[in-house]
């Protein structure tokens, strides 16, 4: 039905697919109930090309488009929305970043391992007082006399993968009087004095993903691993998010995609007063408007890629399509995965099935890396031109 879906972008989606139906499915409830981090099958996503998708095969990726970056990631989240949480940030949020500012050694020392997935990469903007309005942090990076090292100092938080992360795209005010003018980012690794990580969060869903602070007491980070220019920092964030937002749709619709499945196998299965449940219409309308909300997500998230894809050429920017795909797919899986629980009944509410992981999976889709609130505001923005 789509010629822009090629024969290559589906042998990723069924790999993907074999994969996490194989691999991750079963584990899936286990890292969810523990909260442990499943390093061992993230670093078979890695031996398999998927933590660096878009990335040239010389920089450790598979030199694949954003399609087949989406396709991939909805398969994984359709098994674990965890999974897909760490492989989206390491594609989108950290190899996206530095392959698009990134120097040659930049790209050699911290995208190749990151790219092939041997190590692991998380990206750092949010503060404690500073989230959506993201120009407004705290934290400060001031270049040393000598001119050879930027002195960090701050407290980032609500860092994905930061606890096993080796390196984090950090986003530090260097003038702060420049306001997000003054926003520098920096490549920084995990293994150097002064820096510690903070408390781990203790989340509602996606709970094998972790999340924890970062502090930075005096990090020494030497100039070369600015990434960017002095200021450009934001910029660099903000494109890096636009790119962010396409994978946290795609994770969204996999979410929603599991949901409905096992819904249609319920309504199939399930009797209640003599028929089978399906058989009844306001089940019926359930699922219908579970499965329309679900194909209008693709077709978003699809128009998301191709722009992605075209402003490779044209040096377009896409937030609208990021904005809109993230906007509404998210808003679907919050939808479909509540709908499901709701036709599953006591069983729905039950941990005996997944139900209930992919509904409190599905929350953080509408909250992290911008929320509804915040693609609202980027859509309309984008269709007034006012601020
Ligand atoms: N791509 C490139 N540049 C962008 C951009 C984008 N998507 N969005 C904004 N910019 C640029 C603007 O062009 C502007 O540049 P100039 O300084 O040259 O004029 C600059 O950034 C500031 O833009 P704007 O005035 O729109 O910034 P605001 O402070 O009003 O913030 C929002 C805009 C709210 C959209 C932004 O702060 C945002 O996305 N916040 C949410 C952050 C987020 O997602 N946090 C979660 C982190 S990951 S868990």
């Amino acid at each position: 039905m789509f010629d822009f879906i090629t024969e290559e972008h589906e042998m990723i989606q069924q790999a993907a697919r074999d994969f996490a139906q194989k691999s991750i499915a079963p584990i899936a409830s286990h890292f969810d109930e523990t909260g442990e981090f499943p390093i061992e099958t993230v670093r078979q996503m890695g031996e398999l090309g998927f933590m660096g998708i878009e990335v040239p095969e010389k920089y450790g990726g598979v030199d694949m488009d954003t399609l087949a970056y989406a396709l991939a990631l909805i398969e994984i989240c359709k098994a674990d929305a965890s999974h897909g949480t760490i492989m989206s940030v390491n594609n989108s949020l950290f190899a996206h970043g530095l392959l698009k500012y990134g120097t040659e050694e930049q790209k050699q020392k911290f995208l190749v391992p990151v790219a092939s997935g041997q190590k692991i990469g998380a990206y750092s903007l949010t503060e404690p007082m500073s989230g959506s309005d993201a120009g407004t942090m705290r934290s400060r990076a001031v270049l040393n006399e000598a001119g050879t090292h930027y002195i960090l100092n701050g407290r980032k938080s609500w860092v994905t993968s930061a606890p096993y992360a080796d390196f984090i795209v950090v986003f530090i005010m260097t003038q702060p009087e420049k306001q997000h003018r003054g926003v520098t980012a920096f490549a920084i690794e995990t293994n150097r004095s002064g820096f510690e990580r903070g408390k781990k969060e203790p989340k509602l869903g996606i709970r094998a993903s972790a999340t924890s602070e970062i502090i930075f007491d005096n990090y020494e980070c030497p100039v070369e691993d600015r990434l960017g220019k002095e200021g450009e920092g934001f910029k660099i964030a903000m494109t890096v998010l636009d790119a962010g937002r396409i994978g946290i749709a795609s994770q969204a619709l996999g979410i929603a995609e599991a949901a409905l499945e096992a819904s249609i196998q319920y309504a199939q299965e399930r009797e209640a007063f003599g028929k089978k449940i399906g058989q009844f219409q306001m089940i019926q309308q359930k699922l219908a408007d579970m499965k329309t909300r679900i194909e209008a997500s693709r077709l978003l998230i699809y128009q998301a890629c191709l722009a992605k894809m075209a402003s490779k050429k044209k040096g377009s920017r896409y937030s609208l399509e990021a904005s809109m795909a993230k906007l509404f797919a998210s808003e679907t899986a919050t939808y479909v995965t509540k709908e499901a629980i709701q036709i599953h009944g006591g069983m729905g509410y039950s941990k005996e099935l997944p139900l209930e992981r992919y509904f409190r999976d599905a929350k953080i889709t509408e909250i992290y890396e911008g929320t509804s609130e915040i693609q609202r505001m980027v859509i309309a923005r984008s269709l007034t031109g006012l601020r």
